[in-house]
């Protein structure tokens, strides 16, 4: 009897943490990490478009990883107001101080331009 009852509270204790403190979805997450794969499911990066261009201009991406780039635009006298990225097709409006998310995955290494509208200012993705 008294062994059932260690027994038992020995399970509880093994159990109850992952409840308290994670819920199942955690719990879920942390052995992916720990199996050493989609430990990063998603890399982002920022770029401002300020009076100097595009700050940085440069921007380093790992190939087939989605990308999350945030563009936002902070002066009102550019040339500036739509961003493109040819290389994917992608070609949205940049509004005034609105941020605006570009998602793509990079499938394949190089050097790839992101422009304005006419592709007169530039940067460049660097994918690795
Ligand atoms: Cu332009």
């Amino acid at each position: 009897m008294k062994n059932k009852i260690a027994f038992i509270t020995f399970c509880l204790t093994l159990v109850a943490p992952t409840f308290l403190t994670e819920g199942a979805q955690g719990a879920q997450k942390q052995k992916r990490s720990r199996a050493g794969r989609n430990v990063k499911s998603v890399q982002s990066a920022a770029v401002t478009l300020t009076d100097k261009g595009y700050q940085p201009a440069n921007l380093k991406l790992r190939r087939g990883v989605p990308a999350r780039v945030t563009f936002i635009r902070r002066i009102e006298e550019t040339c500036g107001t739509e961003i493109a990225l040819p290389a994917y097709t992608i070609r949205r409006a940049l509004p005034l101080n609105e941020p605006v998310i570009i998602e793509f995955t990079p499938v394949k290494a190089g050097e790839f331009n992101f422009t304005c509208g006419m592709g007169m200012l530039r940067g460049t993705v660097i994918v690795q």
